[in-house]
């Protein structure tokens, strides 16, 4: 007999064969019996009040924590129907609180889209419960039931009260089985994460939280987002640094499957790619995903060689390079999802991608056809990220050859013999007949020398990937020691002092803002540490009697002859220096190297700003700025080679 003095008949016996199946394996369907498995029964109801919302019959769910600890789930939809159920001759609202697998198969019509256990979730939490109390208003009564010891009936679907006949909706209070739980504690930030994100992926739906375990009079929080995803969106984005105001919002839907997507590119290079399928998060994405991605890279790749920003000559942008800064919420709302992976985590239906690839393509173009100002902004991004990667690769391959030996760099480079950075020092000299004299002129011990041979800029429009794949640059990053990028340690830097020394003319200049630029954007943490100096050599000799003096420029000449008498600087020699390969090996000692005696100027983190201006100027892809300099400087462009 069971409690109503009724027969237990086949079905009641199934049924609590049924719920004693999921108390014996809670972890099958609720995965743990952790504070986290104690935390899914709360969303295992919530859900149900959700796709009552999704049905379009609800828009205000209430979640609270009771003082003991037990919650209560209540929403204004129409309420769990309350007449007797066909097939199993209880009430609907029994039904679904003791039948597993009752599901929306019971309710005929509309489809169970949000996450969790599609609808056997009632039955789950009852049977997991030491009491469960469901109310239903409906057609201005109150009906309850209730149920208790893992879901056994204790009291069948009564009316227990009227309410008016506007009121409809479902209230649900269960407590959790201690004996089946770890913790019986719920964490209301765990909650409130969880309440907020329902609301952004639910547009217009609103959700209270409230905690009444320490005080009953809290009004709770709500989450209502009129915006929805976008508004996930620019949440997520509030301290960042969006490069465009306009959060892009796109939906569509076919046969039943709701698809939208809302995103913006941030100045930062993270990306932020959060797909969700009925509400739940896909971690390891799946087809909505693939969908948006395929058609992010092709329209951002269409739109950049249409406007000819990107020319015919250029790699495509990958799909990597177009999603840097980018924070996207991809949501797909499916009737019968098919989750793939160890941890189902990975949307699996196919027509899905085409339903993603469709609506963005179509909604991001015309975005970025009506914004050109934005689109030009997204495109330049992807654009520098596509060069950073190019250099990264580069940079990677430069390391790993150098340690496994397969660069025949030191050869060029004559190294010094003291292994101890503190005392070490590189001189990077521009020519192989100064690289001569220096080498002959060097403390051996203390002193290397790395030759740069020839016009190492004679790329025309050289970026820093291609910089990089100059044999050059790569011998003086390989001489540093440090790597670049992301291997880059300072701590391996194998000399104290970088000192670049070139001529004072143009030909020297330009091959010190190149390095200048090298450093800055790849070894700035070596500039920023005061490592790299610029070599003075002089621009005079001037010789009387015995004496050999040089001095760096006219000032100085001018202070020097004045300060001797008159007879003497009347028969003063005079030379002006031609460059550093005129010297020969003593007087390059003597000038430039000879720690007594030289002066050497430290670069600046400033001074390498400058260099980087110049160098875009001089080798950016705009054509009239790099003409006014050649113009501006016309008189030593002669050997410019740009
Ligand atoms: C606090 C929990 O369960 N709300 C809820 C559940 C249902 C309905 C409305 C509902 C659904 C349908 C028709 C239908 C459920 N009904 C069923 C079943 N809140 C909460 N609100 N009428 C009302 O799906 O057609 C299962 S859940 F199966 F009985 F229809």
């Amino acid at each position: 007999m069971n409690e109503n003095n009724q027969h237990y008949d086949a079905s009641d016996i199934q049924v609590l064969e049924g719920l004693e199946a999921v108390r014996k394996r809670p972890g099958m369907y609720i995965g743990t019996t952790d504070v986290k498995g104690l935390h899914h029964l709360v969303w295992e109801i919530v859900d149900n009040s959700i796709d009552e919302a999704l049905a379009g019959y609800c828009n205000n769910i209430e979640i609270v924590i009771n003082k003991d600890n037990s919650i209560t789930v209540k929403d204004n939809g129409r309420g769990i129907p309350v007449g007797i159920h066909a097939k199993t001759g209880i009430s609907t609202v029994e039904t679904v609180y003791t039948v597993l697998h009752a599901g929306g198969k019971f309710g005929g019509g509309g489809y169970k889209v949000s996450g969790g256990l599609h609808g056997v979730g009632a039955s789950v939490v009852n049977a997991l419960s030491k009491w469960v109390i469901v109310r239903v208003y409906k057609d201005g009564n109150v009906y309850e039931a209730k149920f208790e010891n893992g879901g056994k009936t204790v009291q069948k679907l009564t009316v227990i009260d009227t309410c008016s006949k506007e009121r409809t909706g479902t209230t649900v209070t269960f407590k959790p089985d201690s004996e089946i739980f770890d913790t019986d504690i719920y964490d209301y930030e765990t909650l409130k994460v969880r309440t907020r994100e329902l609301a952004f992926l639910n547009q217009g739906l609103k959700l209270t939280l409230r905690d009444d375990r320490d005080n009953e009079d809290t009004t709770g929080e709500t989450f209502y987002y009129e915006g929805g995803i976008s508004e996930y969106v620019r949440y997520i984005n509030q301290n960042k640094k969006p490069i465009h105001d306009h959060i892009i919002h796109l939906n569509g839907e076919e046969d039943g499957i709701m698809f939208e997507v809302a995103l913006q590119y941030t100045s930062d290079e993270n990306t932020r790619i959060y797909s969700f399928v009925n509400n739940i998060n896909t971690h390891d994405g799946g087809t909505h995903e693939e969908g948006v991605r395929r058609a992010l890279t092709r329209v951002i790749n269409n739109y950049a060689r249409k406007n000819n920003i990107l020319k015919e000559k250029d790699a495509s942008l990958t799909g990597d390079d177009v999603k840097e800064g980018l924070t996207m919420i991809v949501s797909c709302k499916h009737p019968n999802p098919q989750f793939e992976g160890q941890t189902k985590g990975r949307l699996g239906n196919s027509e899905v991608r085409k339903l993603a690839d469709n609506v963005f393509a179509e909604g991001f173009e015309r975005f970025l056809m009506e914004n050109p100002d934005n689109a030009r902004t997204i495109v330049d991004k992807s654009i520098l990220a596509a060069r950073a990667r190019v250099a990264a690769k580069r940079a990677r391959e430069i390391t790993r050859k150098s340690e496994m030996g397969h660069t025949n760099f030191f050869g060029k480079l004559c190294d010094c013999a003291s292994k101890d950075p503190k005392v070490s020092e590189i001189f990077i000299v521009e020519g192989d007949s100064a690289g001569g004299s220096a080498k002959q002129g060097r403390d051996t011990m203390t002193q290397a020398i790395l030759p740069l041979r020839g016009k190492i800029l004679n790329v025309e429009k050289a970026r820093m990937d291609r910089a990089l794949a100059n044999e050059e640059i790569r011998s003086i990053i390989t001489a540093f020691g440090t790597g670049i990028g992301e291997e880059f340690d300072l701590s391996k830097l194998r000399y104290d002092k970088i000192i670049i020394m070139t001529d004072a003319d143009v030909d020297g200049s330009h091959i010190r803002v190149l390095l200048l630029t090298l450093f800055y954007r790849f070894f700035r943490p070596i500039v920023e540490a005061g490592h790299v100096y610029a070599a003075q050599p002089p621009l005079f000799r001037i010789m009387h009697g015995k004496t050999r003096k040089y001095v760096l420029n006219d000032n100085e000449k001018n202070q020097y002859l004045a300060s001797l008498s008159e007879t003497v600087r009347d028969r003063a020699e005079i030379a002006r220096m031609k460059g550093l390969g005129e010297m020969d090996a003593e007087e390059l000692n003597e000038t430039t190297m000879n720690i007594e005696k030289r002066v050497l100027r430290k670069i600046t983190v400033d001074d390498c700003v400058a260099a980087d201006a110049i160098f875009e100027r001089l080798m950016g892809d705009e054509v009239e700025p790099r003409r006014n300099f050649i113009e501006e400087n016309a008189r030593f462009v002669e050997n410019l080679d740009i």
